[in-house]
């Protein structure tokens, strides 16, 4: 067999690749979108051909003086904001002190949020309660905002006794019912179609619920994806669709997950209104979402997002970006930081200062390191207590066939 030489002009296809690697200095170009360039369609009689030009833009509401205008200028008042950046701030220190247990043997695995935590929160802030969540184990921060207790989340990462879905799933994978949050799932992609379904039983029982669901950049290049379109496109259930491009699937490049100008359009030619949003731009996230929460609470359909952010940290605790990335790109991100930019936001319109950050952070420090001390109580990862093995075969079926039957007596001999 004779091999094709590895030659740019010989190459058979195109092969995309990442624009920066380990040594490259990274640049891109700064956003020519401005808050004041988008109008903001009337949700409830918008058709997608309407989006074309937010589909293709970005969809923005800080300004680089801190200060919020445009069209989608959410209007919110200084304890929402607080809030937010209350719930952000908790999660990036409660990802540093989960990381930091992974780092120590403490926990078996981790993945971090850092950079994106404007978006699950923005955006679950903007929903009503009844709304249901199907999120990617990028979402952690989605439970904060439906009111979910720390050491229960650290159980679960732990996988102690405590932890409410007994060990069956990895750190970070969780499930909260009573904030219908639905469990995350190892394999990528798999909560589209779900979500859309979801939506579709809601309209079929004629309630006010809407879902709302996240997919990566990489796994939009998975069936799920497109089925999920399909029939969102088809049936117009109340879903909110986002696509979070945050530039990267593990070491793989998006580059490689659409040959298209980018996420947002993609959903155009379905008949679904599609924006791109700046995903660190706490009041644009919040306000989009706001907008297609009106469309699916009005009987107007689903909405498709894609939600532009940076991944700032690596894949999980098990990747090394170092690997493949210079290591200074975030810094040269466009978007910034989503805490910083809601931060210096509220300092600009005079609702906060440093020192209130200052106490903000350290207060939360305390109250993460204090449900730590209290979650290892119920049992630590080195020595347990564990769920009983037996646990593996309770709760999955109604009625527990033969065949496991047996093997649960033979686990018991
Ligand atoms: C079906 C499937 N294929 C591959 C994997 C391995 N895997 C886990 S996460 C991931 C990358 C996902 O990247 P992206 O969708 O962009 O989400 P992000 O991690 O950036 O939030 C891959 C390939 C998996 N879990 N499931
Ligand atoms: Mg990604």
């Amino acid at each position: 067999m004779t091999e094709r030489e590895p030659d740019a002009t010989s190459e058979p296809y195109t092969v995309p690749t990442a624009p920066f690697r380990p040594g490259d200095q990274p640049e891109f170009d700064a956003w020519p979108w401005t808050p004041a360039d988008l109008e903001r369609p009337d949700p409830a009689t918008c058709e997608s051909e309407d989006t074309r030009e937010h589909a293709h833009g970005l969809v923005r509401v800080l300004g680089e003086d801190d200060l919020a205008s445009g069209a989608w200028d959410p209007g919110l008042d200084a304890d929402t904001l607080r809030r937010g950046l209350e719930l952000m701030v908790l999660l990036r220190i409660f990802d540093d002190r989960m990381m930091k247990m992974q780092r120590t043997g403490k926990l078996s695995f981790y993945m971090r949020s850092l950079g994106e935590e404007a978006v699950a929160i923005a955006q679950v802030m903007a929903l009503q309660e009844q709304d249901w969540i199907f999120p990617t184990y990028r979402q952690p921060g989605a439970q904060f905002v439906r009111g979910r207790d720390l050491v229960s989340m650290i159980n679960h990462c732990i996988g102690n006794i405590e932890d409410n879905i007994k060990g069956r799933q990895m750190p970070v994978h969780y499930s909260y019912r009573e904030g219908r949050y639905i469990s995350v799932s190892s394999p990528v992609g798999t909560q589209f179609p779900q979500a859309v379904g979801v939506a579709m039983a809601s309209a079929y029982r004629g309630l006010d619920e809407v879902t709302i669901t996240w997919i990566g950049d990489g796994a939009s290049a998975e069936g799920d994806y497109h089925y999920a379109l399909t029939f969102a496109s088809v049936y117009k259930p109340p879903v909110i669709l986002n696509v979070v491009n945050n530039q990267w699937a593990i070491s793989t490049h998006m580059n490689l997950a659409t040959g298209g100008p980018n996420f947002a359009s993609r959903g155009l030619p379905y008949g679904i209104p599609s924006i791109r949003v700046d995903g660190n731009d706490f009041l644009a996230l919040y306000s989009v979402t706001k907008w297609a929460r009106e469309r699916a609470g009005a009987g107007a359909g689903p909405t498709h997002i894609e939600v532009l952010t940076y991944r700032a940290a690596g894949h999980s605790s098990s990747d090394d970006p170092t690997r493949y990335r210079p290591a200074d790109e975030y810094s040269a991100w466009p978007g910034g930081d989503p805490i910083e930019r809601l931060k210096a936001h509220l300092i600009a319109v005079g609702e906060w200062s440093a020192e209130q950050q200052e106490e903000l952070e350290s207060r939360i420090d305390d109250d993460v390191m204090a449900a730590y001390k209290e979650a290892v109580t119920h049992g630590d990862l080195a020595s347990g207590p564990y769920p009983p093995a037996s646990t593996i075969f309770t709760e999955v079926y109604e009625e527990m066939p033969w065949h496991l039957q047996e093997q649960r007596e033979e686990l018991g001999k």
